[in-house]
């Protein structure tokens, strides 16, 4: 039996939307987005993204939230998971979210990543506005 044409466009479309290439850096006005990625969640209940951000500019900044298309939260967590509101950007500073340290929590994911998958992810700035990641999704502890 032959799949109709149509269910296989849809099947193929949302394949595209999962994996589509990563982006993993950008720039966005005086600020500079590097070494983003994500962990492919261990529930779909939630999961850390990292990713640095320089400030090469005079004026400060502040990172307000992030979120995702595919999930329901995004906080950002302290390396303590205490939750941290907003994250100052100096002039001249950086924030660099990594394992171990402050992170970004993204919750109820649905559907949940594949390693090898990107993960769009957009952060907003209170100075320089908004921006969308495409994270690539790493095995945890890879
Ligand atoms: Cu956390």
């Amino acid at each position: 039996m032959r799949l109709p044409p149509f269910p296989l466009a849809l099947l193929l479309a949302l394949g595209a939307c999962k994996s589509g290439p990563p982006v993993a850096s950008a720039t966005l006005g005086d600020l500079r987005i590097t070494e983003g990625f994500a962990f492919r969640p261990i529930t779909p209940a939630s999961g850390a993204a990292y990713f640095r951000v320089r400030n090469t500019g005079a004026t400060a900044d502040t990172l307000l939230e992030a979120s995702s298309p595919i999930t329901k939260g995004g906080m950002f967590h302290g390396g303590d998971m205490a939750h941290v509101d907003v994250i100052a950007l100096p002039p001249g500073g950086e924030l660099w979210l990594k394992p171990g340290g402050t992170h970004l929590m993204l919750t109820d994911y649905d559907p949940r990543p594949e390693a090898g998958d990107s993960l769009p992810v957009t952060l907003r700035f209170a100075h320089a506005g908004s921006v969308t990641l495409r994270l690539p999704v790493r095995r945890y502890n890879e």
